[in-house]
């Protein structure tokens, strides 16, 4: 692999890099914040960012997840694949401004996607940048479907492809709530937060609950393709970026208020 140690990958959240509900709204200094929190805790890094309002938004209208079905939507199809560039644009611009020299790799220029799901990605670039001293980004877009012409590639997809290639130290998923709750924090009156889930507790809450955010799916979804990366042995938690210093503990490896993936298998 040519990586002479484990660092660790991030995936900033849409909701936490974006207000969700407003198109076009950067949060800029929960990014920088968090960039500073990186840096302060002077780990390697791969990072992954969301779309937020700047993909969800017209990719859920234009049902670009489910692939080509008219000709109006390869019009959408370029102004998302526009618009997460030019969220991907602000984050590379924050990383060099906290003084981490981050390169920006566009999944629509080296992944393939089957049937919505990653059939393809290439590597190298990823290797190469990161032993040169870059911290490599990518992020959530739309990209070439072998089954249905083009389709969208998750941030939570990536983060497991590189999980599988890098094995990092830690896969950290900065989300705005503090973790994974025993029932949805808005529909319970006292819902509890869990240090750990395994995969029993999972299907348990995910029957009680039927609710669908965003074109990559529920946070379910989400949960599941940390449940794969879990399974690799990689330690796999989800945090609140909301809340000062638990990405920066996190990194140092101290122990914080967030969910612990495990996986038994
Ligand atoms: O925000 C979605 O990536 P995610 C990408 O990581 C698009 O789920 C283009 C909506």
């Amino acid at each position: 692999m040519g990586v002479g140690f484990r660092m660790f990958i991030i995936k900033f959240g849409g909701s936490v890099i974006t207000d969700k509900k407003q198109k076009y709204t950067f949060e800029r200094s929960t990014i920088l914040r968090l960039i500073s929190e990186i840096k302060e805790a002077q780990k390697r890094t791969l990072v992954v960012h969301g779309a937020g309002s700047f993909g969800h938004i017209m990719a859920k209208e234009y049902e670009l997840h489910k692939g080509y079905k008219n000709e109006g939507q390869i019009q959408a199809a370029a102004g998302v694949q526009k618009d997460v560039k030019h969220l991907n644009l602000m984050v590379l611009d924050s990383f060099l401004e906290i003084g981490i020299s981050a390169v920006s790799l566009a999944p629509s220029s080296f992944v393939i996607n089957e049937n919505g799901k990653i059939k393809s990605m290439d590597m190298g670039s990823f290797k190469r940048y990161f032993d040169m001293g870059f911290t490599p980004i990518t992020f959530g877009d739309v990209v070439l479907d072998d089954a249905i012409s083009f389709s969208i590639c998750s941030g939570d997809q990536l983060m497991l492809e590189l999980a599988r290639t890098f094995l990092p130290e830690k896969a950290i998923f900065v989300a705005d709530i503090d973790g994974i709750f025993s029932s949805a924090p808005q529909s319970d009156e006292s819902p509890k937060l869990l240090p750990t889930i395994d995969e029993d507790i999972f299907l348990s809450i995910k029957k009680s609950d039927s609710h669908v955010d965003d074109v990559t799916g529920s946070i379910y979804g989400k949960l599941e393709i940390m449940f794969e990366i879990a399974s690799l042995g990689l330690e796999t938690i989800i945090l609140n970026g909301r809340v000062e210093n638990r990405l920066k503990e996190a990194l140092q490896g101290k122990d914080i208020v967030c969910t612990k993936i495990e996986s038994r298998h």
